[in-house]
């Protein structure tokens, strides 16, 4: 390898796919020996026990009286300058064009150009923010700016291109799940808690916010529950949360769905399950589809964005137009009621978790970017 590099890292810190594949990220650098510093208002969620090469620089933001609204934006901005000085660092990695990557590219204007950026794209920032005319140009801006732009999926690059209008080159970096996490787990006894012998487990897992159409989670559950006896189980909180629990109860279906609330152990808590229902409006990757493949489980969910690229149809899961929960449904009978077309496809889901969106492949990926940049070979 060539030497290890000091990196910063800034994402979400809090919750988000994106917090995770940067957490995550940076704790495998570390293990081959980069140092990584997160830059973040807050401990990353998923960063865990303490671990040799990490460091946590907490951004404060300054609350000066003339300040109507703190402005969190220019405190880290400083805050990685600052880092960037004292460390020595090679590179700074950010999630999030905004306000992450405008943030670094402050940073670098105040070294003097002496630091590289590289900026992962993961889709709200492309296909929520860039909608907005008064964002747009510092997008652009973000991207043009950086030294590396990479982005989740084939499909984001395609928006991000259309939106913007821009011709800058995007690296595709797939989301990863690290493989010594992410396995099929025993649980029987977790099982038996939530299900008869005999039924099947759906499971879906988000932050209930209405681009995941929770709605049609239920609707899915409500028709397969019609043909085979089944449970649904709900992981995580959000905006849509009181409406999915009033429609939950209007089904008459609160005897056959459990709200599990925000769960820490995804690995466990989805190797519980049958199939995983995605129906989202948008996604541009679905992280939570590659965590379930990764544990053996396969996803029903559908044509949107990037979620074509991860679930396999036919092969490790099945997918339908959004909305067309009719044809999700009958997927996840299909799927069910065939013992060995069920036996295949999960096989199927580890295969390719382990080759396509390995840990090892993705985060080599990252390191490649990164010589790239520094221009070392
Ligand atoms: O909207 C979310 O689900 C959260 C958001 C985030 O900040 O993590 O997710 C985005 O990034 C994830 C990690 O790359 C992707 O897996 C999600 O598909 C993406 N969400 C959307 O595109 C809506």
């Amino acid at each position: 390898m060539a030497r290890p590099l000091k990196i910063g890292i800034t994402c979400y810190p809090t919750l988000g796919g994106s917090g995770v594949v940067a957490t995550e990220l940076g704790k495998l650098l570390a293990e081959k020996g980069h140092e990584i510093h997160f830059i973040t208002h807050s401990i990353p969620f998923r960063l865990g026990k303490f671990q040799r090469n990490i460091y946590y620089h907490e951004v404060e933001v300054n609350n000066y009286y003339v300040f109507r609204y703190p402005p969190y934006d220019l405190s880290l901005a400083s805050k990685m300058a600052q880092v960037a000085r004292m460390q020595k660092l090679d590179l700074l990695h950010v999630h999030y064009a905004v306000p992450h990557a405008i943030c670094a590219w402050l940073a670098k204007q105040m070294l003097d150009g002496g630091i590289k950026t590289v900026t992962t794209l993961h889709g709200t920032d492309i296909t929520v923010l860039a909608q907005d005319e008064s964002l747009r140009d510092l997008i652009r801006l973000a991207i043009h700016q950086s030294d590396a732009v990479t982005a989740v999926s084939r499909d984001l690059i395609r928006e991000t291109r259309e939106r913007l209008d821009i011709e800058t080159p995007i690296n595709l970096t797939y989301n990863f799940v690290d493989k010594r996490v992410y396995y099929p787990r025993e649980c029987r006894a977790l099982r038996d808690e939530y299900a008869e012998p005999g039924e099947k487990v759906l499971m879906h897992i988000s932050n209930f916010r209405p681009v995941k159409r929770v709605g049609d989670v239920i609707d899915v559950f409500a028709r397969v529950n019609a043909k085979l006896p089944s449970r649904l189980l709900l992981v995580g909180e959000g905006p849509e949360l009181s409406k999915i629990q009033w429609q939950v109860e209007s089904l008459g279906l609160e005897d056959r769905v459990t709200f599990l609330g925000k769960q820490d152990d995804v690995a466990q808590v989805i190797s519980v399950a049958d199939l995983l229902l995605l129906p989202s409006e948008k996604e541009s990757f679905g992280l939570v589809a590659l965590e379930a493949m990764a544990c053996g489980v396969p996803t029903i969910g559908s044509l949107a964005g990037g979620i074509p690229e991860l679930v396999a149809h036919g092969t490790t899961g099945f997918l339908a137009p959004v909305g067309d929960t009719k044809r999700m449904a009958e997927y996840a009978v299909q799927l069910l009621s065939d013992e060995s077309m069920y036996a295949r496809f999960r096989e199927a889901c580890l295969e390719r978790a382990r080759t396509t969106f390995c840990n090892d492949r993705i985060t080599a990926e990252y390191e490649r970017i990164y010589y790239r940049v520094l221009g070392i070979e």
